[in-house]
């Protein structure tokens, strides 16, 4: 595989499975819990904001039992090593990558351990649960603090920025997302006119047969394996 300029890697939950942490639509995932109605729209948190609250209250807290597997190590290596752009546009909320060692990662779905506060606007690093009377550092407003999360039917962030990053890649992987929710499942259509496209999940995605390329298994064993290959 020749040298490229700019590689673009989309994440989902896959990714952090074999951390420990749920993916969505897998047997016994989170959706299979909890409808995404109830948990994961701005309708429901209107409806029912202590019991969106908790949802990622518990997720939040889950993060401090997990560490980050192979597969997040191995890009955070290629960041660090690789002599052309390694760009991470996640679609998790968990902070992994992060704890791995990349540092240029996108959370084009918001951050588990990050919330906004509804009056001044702002976004603030948040460790614990949040509560019904927590406030906001910032602003003092008591009780406005919802998660930093974009739920169905909101607004990806960095939409902008990702479009450029598609723009300029030459190599876009793909790791452990069902290709489910758009706009990430169509970023391959938005790439694969410019771009080499490399799908590694653990059962073909939806789009699957929209890519170059197509390795089947878990990411901690494929993840590596491709990175020492782009290094080699
Ligand atoms: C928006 C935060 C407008 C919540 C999430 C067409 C165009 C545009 C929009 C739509 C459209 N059609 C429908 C829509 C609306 C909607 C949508 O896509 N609905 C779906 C259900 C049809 N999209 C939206 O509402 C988005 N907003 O479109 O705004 C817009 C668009 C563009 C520009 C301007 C405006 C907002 C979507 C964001 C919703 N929030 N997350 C939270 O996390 O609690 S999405 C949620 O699903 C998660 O973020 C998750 O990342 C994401 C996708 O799931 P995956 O990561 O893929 O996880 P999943 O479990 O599905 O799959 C795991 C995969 O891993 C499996 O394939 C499995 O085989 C594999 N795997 C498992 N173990 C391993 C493994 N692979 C490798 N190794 C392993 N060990």
């Amino acid at each position: 595989m020749g040298t490229f300029s700019n590689i673009v890697i989309l994440t989902g939950a896959g990714i952090s499975a074999e951390s420990g942490i749920m993916t969505f639509r897998d047997a016994g995932g989170l959706w299979e819990q909890q409808r995404i109605e109830d948990v994961a729209t701005p309708e429901a948190f209107v409806r029912d904001p202590a019991r969106v609250q908790a949802f990622y209250n518990e997720r939040r807290a889950a993060l401090y039992t997990v560490a980050p597997n192979r597969a997040h190590e191995a890009l955070a290596r290629l960041e660090r090593e690789y002599p052309g752009t390694v760009t991470i546009v996640t679609q998790n909320v968990d902070d992994l990558h992060e704890r791995a060692g990349s540092s240029r990662v996108v959370h084009m779905h918001g951050e588990l351990r990050k919330v906004r506060c509804r009056m001044c606007g702002n976004v603030i690093e948040w460790e614990d649960d949040v509560e019904e009377d927590s406030g906001c550092p910032d602003c003092c407003t008591v009780g406005r603090l919802r998660p930093h999360i974009v739920w169905f039917g909101e607004v990806p962030l960095y939409i902008d920025e990702i479009s450029s990053l598609l723009e300029e890649a030459d190599l876009f992987i793909s790791i452990g997302t069902s290709g489910e929710v758009y706009p990430a499942a169509g970023f391959v259509i938005e790439v694969k006119e410019h771009t080499h496209t490399i799908e590694i999940n653990l059962e073909p995605s939806r789009g699957a047969s929209l890519f170059d390329e197509c390795r089947q298994g878990p990411a901690g064993i494929l993840v590596p394996a491709l990175v020492d290959e782009l290094l080699s």
